[in-house]
């Protein structure tokens, strides 16, 4: 029998059947081998095409088999150090839900989390949540960070999870569900932001678990615990996945970095040298776009922030 995981939890999965019930399974002993010489601290995600068997001393079902991913989003571990996380699979997009206060979301953090889905070339498109609680500077701000990235190619788009019904924020729900349907969207971003605020607003059936925000470091509360995939009436899924506080570049070669940015992926080819990190060699058409405005001051020192932390934190690199 096939289907699909739609939840994990570590130590049992939810697998959903062509049939369409949910089927609580266990993986064959085979993954927990190859769990460690993976180095994914989850041999299966949510998303993941999976064959069942039944087996063992219960003759329960079985994951068995695990069908190739199309693309996946990963994350390092936050329980195993060194280790990787598949956060999800297979997906259609992402919706990167990002918010200019309460808590922040940074620009280091988006590019961070375009790498990834840049890499597997997943289709993302930032959306800022969180609208009734900004002011007229952070307005300004918001304005600048969603120009910057509709700029390079992002679709953004301003919501608010609690939206009045006659207001500008609820036509973007209906945006925000027109993209959506008949799509399997993995939903990513901080702790608070309002992942699951906002998909109860899309969908209220779902009665995801919300928290507020702690009063005191002004984060979320990691309310979310396990990634789990909803089917929506409107047609499509959605995966609703727990806060990353940061994300991991251990999975790319500093070389490669510059070519999941897509603004420098169109004139690193000019730079002098082959193999350069568009730092300070001379000859870098990089650099030279950054000069003279092509490429934006902010993405550009992101990316020196993360060459600066491959050097820190990566021996291997020199
Ligand atoms: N004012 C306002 N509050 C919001 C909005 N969206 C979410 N919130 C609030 O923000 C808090 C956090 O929301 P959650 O949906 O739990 O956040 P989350 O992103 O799912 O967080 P984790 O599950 O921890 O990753 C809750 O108190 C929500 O009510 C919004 O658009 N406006
Ligand atoms: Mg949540
Ligand atoms: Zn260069």
């Amino acid at each position: 029998m096939k289907g699909v995981v739609v939840k994990s939890t570590g130590s049992w999965y939810d697998v959903k059947s062509g049939a369409g019930d949910v089927i609580k399974c266990r993986l064959k002993g085979i993954f927990r081998l190859d769990e460690s010489k993976e180095k994914d601290s989850n041999p299966v995600a949510v998303g993941d095409k999976v064959r069942l068997e039944k087996g063992g001393a219960e003759d329960a079902w079985m994951i068995a088999e695990i069908e190739e991913r199309e693309n996946y989003i990963v994350r390092s571990s936050p329980k195993h150090k060194g280790a990787r996380q598949i956060i999800a699979a297979n997906l259609d997009q992402v919706l990167l839900i990002a918010t200019i206060a309460n808590p922040r979301t940074s620009t280091g953090f988006i590019d961070r989390f375009l790498l990834t889905s840049e890499a597997y070339h997943i289709p993302t498109v930032i959306v800022f949540n969180k609208q009734d609680l900004l002011d007229t500077k952070a307005r300004i701000k918001q304005a600048h960070v969603s120009n910057l990235y509709r700029s390079i190619g992002y679709p953004t788009l301003f919501v608010s999870a609690v939206a009045a019904a006659d207001s500008k924020e609820n036509d973007h729900l209906s945006e925000l569900k027109e993209i959506m349907k008949h799509k399997t969207s993995l939903i990513a971003g901080h702790s608070g932001v309002g992942k699951s605020t906002l998909m109860n607003a899309v969908q209220p059936n779902l009665n995801l678990r919300t928290e507020n925000i702690s009063k005191i470091t002004g984060k979320g509360m990691h309310t979310t615990t396990f990634a789990e995939m909803h089917p929506l009436d409107f047609g499509g899924s959605v995966i609703d996945t727990p806060g990353i506080r940061e994300f991991g570049i251990k999975d790319f070669k500093p070389e490669e970095i510059s070519h999941y940015y897509i603004e420098m992926r169109e004139v690193l080819h000019q730079c002098r040298f082959n193999n350069c990190l568009h730092e300070n060699e001379p000859g870098c058409a990089v650099k030279q776009a950054y000069l003279t405005g092509k490429i934006s001051e902010e993405r550009y020192t992101n990316y020196l922030n993360i060459m600066l932390d491959y050097k820190a934190n990566y021996k291997h690199w020199e």
